[in-house]
């Protein structure tokens, strides 16, 4: 009986999560896995909405505080709905996005509390934590020349340099602290290449919970 797992994407604005996360999804229902996909914030009419709040280039005067507790409220939202009972029916998740996303832009980036922002997120996720966090990663002017590409930056795109570095380190940092739990994949090759990276990172994971096909041999 396959077990719950949970593969969570991370890293700054432009480094190819949505691009790699779609054709993680696509390649895995290839090969008969369903999973549960999950962009935060949002994937439920509250997340949704909150989205459209935070990022609104227009908002006037959000704190640092308050942002951090808007983005815990989409998640709370969203684990409540899809990701925690998608893990009780032993499927696997997959997510743009997770707990780590508030450690890297309200704490490190903003400067909130890191123990509060760590302490909120363990208490909305009851202590859930993806059992892989992939953070992708690119140099800040690579991820910043992605972003002019498509114009209509968001309130949290158009913070300065420093703040997109700030959660960069931020990310590296928490990968060099727990080697077990993520891995760091260079985002600044061609999409096909990361995404070969990716699929043979996330490839061992599903077969040690009893995703993966046993004659994987022609699967690619
Ligand atoms: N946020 C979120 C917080 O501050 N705290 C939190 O707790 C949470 C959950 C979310 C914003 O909210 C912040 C972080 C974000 O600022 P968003 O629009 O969902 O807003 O932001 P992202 O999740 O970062 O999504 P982006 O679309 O900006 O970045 P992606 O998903 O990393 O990149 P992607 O795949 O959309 O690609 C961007 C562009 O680069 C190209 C793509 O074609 C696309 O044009 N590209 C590549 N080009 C060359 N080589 C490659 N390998 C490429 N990969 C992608």
């Amino acid at each position: 009986m396959a077990q719950g797992c949970m593969v969570a994407l991370e890293g700054g604005e432009g480094s190819g999560k949505t691009t790699q996360g779609r054709l993680l999804d696509t390649w895995l229902r290839d090969h008969g896995i369903q999973p549960v996909v999950v962009r935060e914030p949002g994937s439920t009419w509250l997340g949704e909405r909150l989205r459209t709040l935070i990022l609104d280039p227009s908002a006037p005067g959000i704190g640092p505080e308050a942002e951090m507790l808007l983005f815990s409220a989409a998640r709370a939202q969203a684990v409540r709905e899809h990701v925690a009972p998608a893990l009780g029916r032993g499927a696997v998740v997959l997510c743009d996005r997770f707990a780590d996303s508030s450690v890297a832009y309200q704490g490190y980036g903003l400067g909130v509390d890191v123990a509060f922002v760590r302490s909120v997120n363990e208490q909305i996720t009851g202590g859930l934590r993806p059992d892989l966090t992939v953070v992708l990663d690119v140099p800040c002017e690579v991820a910043a020349l992605r972003r002019a590409g498509r114009g209509g930056a968001d309130r949290i795109e158009r913070r300065g340099a420093d703040y997109h570095e700030r959660v960069r380190r931020a990310y590296l940092g928490l990968v060099e602290a727990c080697p077990a739990r993520y891995r760091l994949l260079d985002a600044t090759a061609p999409v096909p290449q990361v995404q070969e990276a990716l699929r043979a990172i996330v490839r061992p994971l599903l077969r040690g919970r009893g995703h993966w096909p046993d004659c994987e041999a022609d699967l690619r």
